[in-house]
């Protein structure tokens, strides 16, 4: 009597993952899933009428928090227009920024980023990389700045130990009116975000001032960014290696050049395209621990095949550095407890600075 063996060959499902930047380093993943195991999220980016964020009546801006907090729990990212910055503001920081960076490289190299101690002035293209998968790096050069409180449109009284732990800026010479447009651009947007801060309280059914306080000196940051067109085809440089933001939140200005996508929970990239007459606002990593998870911090990327130059503007926010940020009470309950330690945010960042630091010296960057 003979027997025959029947060997079925399974199909072996490989699981795909998009890698990206996260806490300082490269090297976090999320699965890409398709067909039944794919989840419920988003596949685009809500816009966002905001201007009842300047209503005398307390209900409407309750209704307008609770739209913002929808998006910043589903997608973490939203455009929002009608937000009262005035399009020639916008315009002619845009104008200043293009000036800037048709500088000669030796020009902007007087003030690189590693002159300074808190990484603020220029990088140039190519001095960062976030995914270490593309070895030439990041195909964009920036300009950086931070808050200074002499510019803020409520002077906050500073002591001598809270001055201490502000970032200085590293201005290019004999160029005032470059600082000076900067500034005018800073201002406004810091007003901006305020407000921001008190739809995100009500949105996380907190007092509507609750962060008031802890943002009296925020640590604003703004960032002029090149992105010079890339080959559509290389893997070798990206425009911006796919990260989440560590701050509280950010507010993009992009030009119509296009670029911008988003991760969705299924590993899926959505595209952010230019809408005229918005920002695109998303949540950093502060305010998704702030918030106990709830509001997202999402992952988002750069690439610039447009053929075109590409010009952004992102302004970060965050609380003031000695704020002692707790998660918040009404973010936490029995069944969901707090996920996180209390942390000033001058500790936060100094953390993640000397990750950042050490990761380019690796690289034989800086000093
Ligand atoms: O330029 C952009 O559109 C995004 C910039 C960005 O993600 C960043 O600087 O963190």
């Amino acid at each position: 009597m003979s027997s025959t063996t029947i060997t079925q060959t399974e199909k072996v499902h490989e699981p795909e993952y998009v890698y990206y930047f996260y806490d300082g380093a490269w090297g976090a993943k999320r699965e890409v899933l398709t067909g039944a195991q794919a989840k419920e999220t988003f596949s685009q980016i809500p816009i966002i009428d905001i201007s009842r964020i300047y209503s005398d009546k307390l209900e409407e801006r309750v209704s307008l928090a609770q739209e913002i907090a929808t998006a910043c729990e589903k997608v973490g990212f939203f455009y929002i227009k009608e937000h009262g910055i005035p399009q020639e503001l916008i315009d002619a920081t845009m104008d200043s920024t293009k000036k800037y960076f048709a500088q000669p490289t030796e020009v902007k190299m007087k003030e690189h980023i590693y002159l300074s101690r808190n990484l603020r002035g220029y990088e140039p293209v190519h001095g960062a990389q976030l995914d270490t998968a593309t070895p030439l790096g990041d195909r964009k050069e920036s300009f950086l700045y931070n808050y200074e409180p002499e510019n803020d449109p409520q002077v906050p009284t500073l002591t001598e130990a809270q001055r201490s732990l502000l970032s200085h800026n590293l201005w290019p010479e004999n160029q005032p009116e470059f600082k000076k447009e900067c500034f005018a651009y800073d201002k406004a947007m810091i007003v901006l975000a305020r407000k921001m801060m008190q739809s995100f309280a009500l949105g996380l059914g907190a007092d509507e001032h609750y962060f008031d306080d802890m943002i009296t000196a925020p640590n604003t940051s703004v960032k002029k960014i090149h992105y010079p067109p890339q080959d559509p085809s290389s893997t070798s440089e990206t425009g911006i290696g796919a990260h989440t933001d560590f701050v509280c939140f950010t507010m993009l200005y992009q030009d119509s050049v296009g670029g911008l996508d988003v991760l969705n929970a299924n590993g899926k990239w959505i595209p952010a395209p230019p809408v005229p007459g918005t920002f695109v606002v998303n949540i950093g990593d502060f305010l998704m621990r702030t918030s106990n998870d709830k509001f997202l911090s999402t992952v988002h990327r750069v690439k610039n095949i447009s053929g075109q130059e590409r010009y952004s503007m992102p302004f970060f926010f965050s609380f003031n550095m000695d704020a002692y940020v707790e998660v918040l009470p009404t973010c936490c309950s029995e069944t969901n407890p707090r996920k996180y330690e209390p942390i000033t945010v001058a500790e936060y960042y100094r953390l993640r600075h000397e990750k950042q630091r050490k990761k380019f010296m690796e690289r034989g960057i800086g000093q």
